[in-house]
């Protein structure tokens, strides 16, 4: 008998919110934290989904993210707002700004939200979506901690500074891309250590510099940046304007902070969101059929346009339910009824 269980979106959630109230963690944190897990399950991301859970609890039971506390909204009517997360999750803390750094870049054209003093470990493209539902073009990036060697260096420093982009498309889900400026996310690799199998070529080095695809040697050693110099760039580039630029912790801060790469980073994390109609106006053209050209173009040459599988997936999910394994139904129970008992 095949070992899948098929669950509907919101069975998972109620199991996912129950865990984490069970936790501790309030009403904000714990239905935002658990939508981007389930989010995550549903579109087929697994290094953004229930695994997760674990590192929250013990990131919880260490005392290094707040799990009862409501973020602060400082917004003074200009193009930059900020959110004080009061060191609980990044996801409570968008949900409170998002709706306000909407009516901003609709109004203004462009608007930027700084969230600072969070616990960030999720996918950002959920976040990308929340806001090309409301017509608006979206980039989002955070730094990690200490985990990837810049091109030509031999030792961790950056993150896997996750750097994200949306665009809305009329009638059709948006343009989508979401990725680590790693070669891969740092989930992807404890995904592989989990079930013993070998990194690709390529993707870190071990603790003495030299190529390895052992996963563990991997999180001893360091990650590498995706396309050499050019990842190792747009890393820098988000810890200047997601670090530095929003006074929060840089990914070699964050992981001083922390002390281990055990627990989740604790950081910032800076938004922008953009008005195409407010950008193109009074220039010739509409800025969604011109976009709709290019992306056909591109797809019209074979080519698939990124979040292509995850829209996939998601409508596979919702129509025949979330796969998950004895094994994960089997963590979810353990983790519902013994708490944050499950993790050291
Ligand atoms: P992937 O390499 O799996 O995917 C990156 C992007 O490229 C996705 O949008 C994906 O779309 C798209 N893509 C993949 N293959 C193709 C292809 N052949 N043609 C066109 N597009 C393609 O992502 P990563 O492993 O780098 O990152 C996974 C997640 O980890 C991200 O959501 C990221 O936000 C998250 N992350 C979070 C961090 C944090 O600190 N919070 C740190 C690092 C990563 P599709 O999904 O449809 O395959
Ligand atoms: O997968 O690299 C990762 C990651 C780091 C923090 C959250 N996700």
């Amino acid at each position: 008998m095949p070992d899948v269980h098929r669950l509907t979106v919101e069975q998972l959630s109620e199991i996912v919110v129950d865990i984490f109230a069970r936790a501790g963690l309030c009403h904000s944190q714990a239905h935002t934290v658990a939508a981007v897990i389930v989010a995550g399950e549903r579109d087929a991301c697994k290094s953004h989904g229930i695994y997760r859970i674990e590192g929250c609890l013990r990131t919880v039971k260490a005392g290094k993210v707040r799990p009862d506390t409501d973020p602060e909204l400082h917004d003074y009517g200009a193009g930059v707002i900020q959110v004080d997360a009061h060191d609980g999750f990044s996801t409570a803390a968008f949900a409170l700004g998002a709706p306000v750094l909407a009516e901003r870049a609709h109004k203004l054209g462009i608007a930027a939200m700084a969230i600072n003093n969070c616990t960030h470990f999720s996918a950002l493209w959920p976040e990308v979506e929340r806001l090309t539902d409301e017509g608006l073009a979206a980039l989002v990036m955070c730094p990690s901690y200490a985990t990837v060697a810049p091109s030509g260096g031999t030792a961790p420093l950056l993150g896997t500074n996750p750097i994200a982009f949306g665009w809305p498309r009329p009638e059709r889900p948006p343009y989508v891309f979401d990725f680590a400026t790693s070669v891969a996310a740092r989930g992807e690799i404890e995904l592989h250590r989990r079930t013993g199998t070998e990194l690709p070529e390529g993707w870190a080095i071990d603790a003495e510099g030299q190529a390895t695809t052992d996963p563990e040697k991997a999180l001893a050693g360091a990650m590498l940046p995706f396309g050499n110099h050019k990842g190792s760039a747009i890393s820098t580039m988000v810890e200047l304007l997601a670090g530095a630029m929003i006074g929060d912790l840089t990914s070699p801060e964050a992981l001083d902070y922390l002390g281990t790469t055990a627990l989740l980073p604790h950081h910032g994390e800076l938004i922008v969101a953009f008005s195409p109609k407010r950008f193109a106006a009074g220039r010739p053209g509409d800025p969604f059929a011109r976009a709709e050209m290019l992306l056909e173009a591109i797809a019209g040459q074979g080519a698939r346009l990124p979040s292509q599988r995850r829209f996939t997936a998601r409508g596979r999910a919702l129509r025949d339910g979330i796969e998950l394994t004895s094994a994960e139904m089997d963590s979810l129970e353990r983790m519902r009824k013994f708490g944050l008992d499950v993790v050291n």
